[in-house]
């Protein structure tokens, strides 16, 4: 089906849609109301109508994500954009798309919760001929030709990345030999940004027999359920040097519980904390000397899903995987001024 053909086959659904959500009678008019007014209008018939998937809302990094998305595509720019939070569950991931296939939207954008349980819904949109750009965190399907492309981080190198810098941090300090006890926080188990992020430090794990890993356990990628695991870590066991914690919203949870339990944390003593995302908030306790390090993570993909999107209008080739450029910060570095350039 040509983009105009499902342009005029959605614009005739949404006058569906919209005479069932007066009517009271759509099967899940909630929804179908806050998405439809939250765009404000209708689409024209030359807008692009692109379905975004989101994840939630569980994090600084999914917020800062949320909102390049609106500020990319845009009304002014000709896009039409429809966008669901999933509110951290795959089976309203699922439902989302079903229904931006049922509208035929142009392009459908997902970011997976998790990596398995995709190859039916992506196969639905396949056969609807709708190109899906999955973004951020991966699927794993098994047919690559069920989505156009991936573009996101390289998770395993922030995790090696992590790894590696513990490693100098740890000689410079002369415990290079010494016995390292390590708990980590865990993202969203079977999301591709855990998955990464534990087995690329794994890697360097297994390079230093000195460093011993008392425990994962996950905190969901959230402040709350991560200051929950900190303090059962804190209480479990004694002697902790060091909290990997993959993403900086738990770390704001867990230096919570690790203050609490008057310890110190990073460059003041007790206990060593690595981080993953680099978000403002976070980067002001690296500035503290409270993170002692923070694996930056990109969270302004959107516009490269725009680029990608514009290709495929032109019939241009695209590149199966796109990574996005990383750097990470650390205690020793001028925060102010690299502060003074970050827009997130
Ligand atoms: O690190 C975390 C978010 O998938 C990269 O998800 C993303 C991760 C990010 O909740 O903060």
């Amino acid at each position: 089906m040509t983009s105009n053909i499902r342009r005029g086959i959605f614009a005739m659904l949404f006058l569906v849609g919209i005479s069932f959500l007066y009517a009271g009678c759509g099967a899940d008019s909630n929804m179908t109301m806050e998405t439809e007014l939250e765009s404000e209008s209708e689409p024209d018939e030359n807008d692009i109508v692109i379905g975004v998937s989101q994840v939630g809302s569980e994090s600084d990094w999914r917020a800062t994500n949320t909102q390049a998305y609106r500020d990319t595509f845009t009304e002014e720019k000709g896009y039409y954009l429809i966008f669901e939070d999933g509110q951290q569950k795959q089976e309203n991931q699922v439902k989302a798309l079903r229904k931006f296939i049922l509208k035929g939207v142009d392009y459908i954008v997902l970011d997976p919760i998790v990596e398995t349980g995709w190859d039916a819904v992506l196969k639905e949109a396949q056969d609807a001929n709708i190109p899906v750009i999955i973004a951020d965190r991966n699927v794993s399907v098994e047919d690559e030709s069920l989505y156009t492309c991936w573009v996101g981080s390289d998770f395993m190198l922030e995790g090696r990345n992590a790894g590696e810098w513990l490693a100098r941090y740890l000689r410079s300090r002369g415990r290079g030999n010494k016995d390292i006890n390590i708990v980590t926080l865990q993202g969203t188990l079977g999301s591709t940004a855990q998955i990464g992020r534990t087995l690329g430090f794994a890697e360097v794990m297994e390079k230093h027999a000195n460093w011993n890993m008392l425990e994962y356990q996950s905190g969901d990628f959230t402040q709350a359920k991560a200051y929950e695991v900190m303090e059962y870590f804190l209480e479990t066991y004694e002697d902790i040097d060091v909290v990997i914690s993959e993403n900086d919203n738990m770390t704001f949870g867990a230096i919570e519980a690790i203050k609490e339990a008057g310890l110190r944390l990073s460059r003041n003593g007790d206990i060593i904390i690595i981080s993953f995302d680099a978000v403002r908030d976070a980067l002001l306790l690296v500035q503290k000397g409270e993170i002692a390090a923070d694996f930056e993570c990109n969270p302004i993909t959107p516009p490269l899903v725009e680029e990608i999107i514009q290709k495929l209008e032109r019939g241009e080739e695209i590149e199966k995987v796109q990574y996005v450029d990383e750097t990470y910060f650390d205690y020793k570095m001028d925060m102010e001024t690299l502060l003074q350039d970050r827009t997130y």
